[in-house]
């Protein structure tokens, strides 16, 4: 139990909130009748529930509750920088408020350290990706799992810092291969989260993201691609900087198999095999330099 619950003041408050909660309750069962004063006395009933139930939080919410280490922490290197060298979720604050983050920190080849900051993961098809703009822009998924971070989340990360990017594929056969580039970021939303990558390193998978380098985000609902059409929609993608339309599709339809049937609509990374196929696993990963 975390030491704000075990607080004896803490607890006075608490039971004093709900002693004050139950008189109200007497007040209102024999108090006036009048609607206007019944209205009242509900309003502050409620008001008194919603501060009990602030108060109740961290008691409901036991150890689940955000460790203090965290508080201050931006990203995964920071994590990592506190001690925690594990992969798996951490839960991080932002200005508006607690966010579960999944951190990779597994070293790379032996010459990199880990601290990566995951903002997209596809490995079983478990979580629907074809979503609305608020979806991709708020994040969605399980966190341990299939996941979309959230662009707006990464757009305020790359605002403030520089990061790099790595892009793992993984295809149906287990072989592997990566990307990186050098730099990365995510514009406003005024500005339709346009996608900034520079700096290309070759880790077998080709450079795929060229294409979609200075592209506005699209999802079937808020089309700002280059195409005639909406790519989100033609292709079953889920959200992306789609051209017209694309190169990469990492958000496309999850394809269990690859039977060479519905290559097209697939979760795709073109230049590693110059084909169309569908990958069995995808992740975007960020981890800032600066
Ligand atoms: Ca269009």
């Amino acid at each position: 139990m975390s030491d704000k619950v075990e607080d004896p003041d803490d607890q006075k408050d608490i039971k004093r909130c709900i002693h004050r909660l139950n008189i109200h309750k007497i007040l209102s069962v024999y108090g006036e009748s009048d609607p206007l004063s019944w209205t009242s006395e509900a309003m502050i009933t409620n008001m008194i529930v919603l501060l009990c139930l602030s108060a109740l939080f961290p008691v409901l919410m036991c150890a689940e509750e955000v460790r203090s280490d965290f508080l201050y922490v931006k990203d995964c290197s920071d994590i990592y920088a506190s001690g925690y060298s594990t992969t798996g979720v951490y839960t991080i604050t932002t200005a508006d408020g607690p966010v579960q983050v999944y951190c990779d920190m597994e070293a790379v080849e032996k010459i990199e350290t880990g601290h990566w900051l995951v903002f997209l993961r596809r490995m079983d098809g478990e979580v629907n990706f074809f979503r609305r703009w608020e979806s991709y822009k708020r994040g969605f998924g399980n966190k341990t799992g299939e996941h979309w971070l959230g662009l707006e989340f990464v757009h305020q990360l790359t605002r403030r810092y520089q990061y790099k990017l790595r892009v793992d594929l993984e295809d149906f056969d287990g072989n592997k291969a990566y990307a990186v580039y050098k730099s990365f970021s995510v514009g406003s939303e005024s500005e339709g989260y346009k996608l900034q990558v520079s700096g290309f390193v070759d880790g077998g998978a080709g450079d795929s993201l060229y294409y979609h380098n200075g592209m506005k985000f699209s999802t079937y609902d808020n089309d700002q691609d280059n195409s005639g059409s909406n790519c989100a929609m033609i292709y079953f993608g889920g959200g992306f900087w789609y051209n017209k339309c694309y190169y990469t599709n990492p958000t496309g339809h999850y394809l269990w198999e690859n039977d060479g049937t519905l290559m097209d609509t697939g979760a795709t990374w073109y230049y590693w095999k110059n084909s169309w196929d569908p990958l069995k696993s995808i992740t975007m990963k960020i981890k800032r330099v600066k």
